[in-house]
């Protein structure tokens, strides 16, 4: 298969967290401790960066998005997830901490130790230049910030090195008490550079109304009308349809939950500009890049 992530030839292997450097990741444990809970929950194991805080222990996965340019598979951008677990190892779903965390000031650094996370994760596998980085931010954070929006994640891409446009925000679908705060936030992430994508469409609060408020530079086609596509061919033309207004709108679309060649398939016809899903690739630690990569 041509999508195939693969290191190039006579490649040097990248298996230490060591191509993070020590200071930075200070100076961003120094930025995590001003919010009052761990002086340094940003650790640095011999392989990857970790994260804690209290009971939990938090570690990055990545799977990709795939352009479907030109009837082709390019790996496009790495969307990062997370995998949490307590102190015995036994893992959870990073949803079920969010929706059982009640104090917004929590939640804020929460938000903020796993994007620096997967961040420096990210960074750690050395990726190519032209390969972006998918974050999901809960729509409830981008309402609970008071301080200027972005502004501490631009501390840390500064930190890094890493342009704003680089990055991709994902707003998760998510009813928020204020949407009109929730579109400043947004406008004021895009004044720093970054790009907007409209998390698990079609699902929840994630509908044209979120589309026509935030114009997101992409819209996430939830896995639910995927399936519902697979099962009902006579869905597709008004699928086909939603992707067009999309597209009138100024977004590029992706479909998540790509299972199966047929779906992939499904995502072609109805004019999908990118893929993602378990028949592609599943979420992984570490990548492996193809000398091709970066467009
Ligand atoms: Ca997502």
């Amino acid at each position: 298969m041509d999508h195939v992530l693969t290191r190039p030839t006579g490649g040097t292997e990248v298996s230490d967290a060591s191509v993070i450097d020590a200071a930075k990741l200070e100076y961003i444990n120094c930025l995590l401790a001003r919010h009052g809970f761990e002086s340094t929950p940003l650790i640095q194991h011999p392989s990857r960066i970790g994260a804690r805080h209290e009971d939990w222990r938090f570690r990055s996965v990545f799977q990709p998005i795939f352009s479907l340019q030109d009837g082709r598979l390019t790996p496009y951008a790495l969307e990062a997830l997370a995998r949490v677990a307590d102190r015995s190892g036994s893992q959870f779903p990073p949803t079920l901490m969010f929706a059982a965390e009640t104090s917004p000031k929590r939640t804020v650094f929460l938000d903020r130790l796993l994007r620096s996370l997967h961040l420096l994760n990210f960074l750690r596998q050395q990726p190519p230049t032209g390969l972006s980085l998918f974050l999901n931010v809960n729509a409830q954070h981008l309402v609970n910030v008071n301080e200027t929006h972005g502004s501490y994640f631009a501390d840390v891409l500064t930190e890094l090195g890493v342009p704003a446009g680089r990055i991709c925000l994902e707003v998760v679908e998510d009813a928020v008490s204020d949407p009109a705060r929730l579109l400043e936030a947004i406008k004021s992430y895009r004044q720093l550079g970054f790009r907007i994508a409209l998390d698990d469409f079609g699902q929840g609060a994630s509908n044209l109304e979120r589309v026509w408020l935030l114009e997101p530079d992409y819209v996430k086609l939830d896995k639910r009308l995927m399936r519902l596509a697979l099962m009902r061919p006579d869905l597709r033309d008004t699928l086909a349809q939603l992707v067009d207004i999309l597209h009138l709108h100024g977004a590029r679309v992706i479909s998540e939950g790509i299972e199966s060649g047929r779906q992939l398939d499904i995502a072609r016809e109805v004019g999908c500009d990118y893929a993602q899903g378990y028949h592609l690739a599943m979420p992984i630690e570490t990548l492996q890049y193809s000398a091709t990569l970066g467009h």
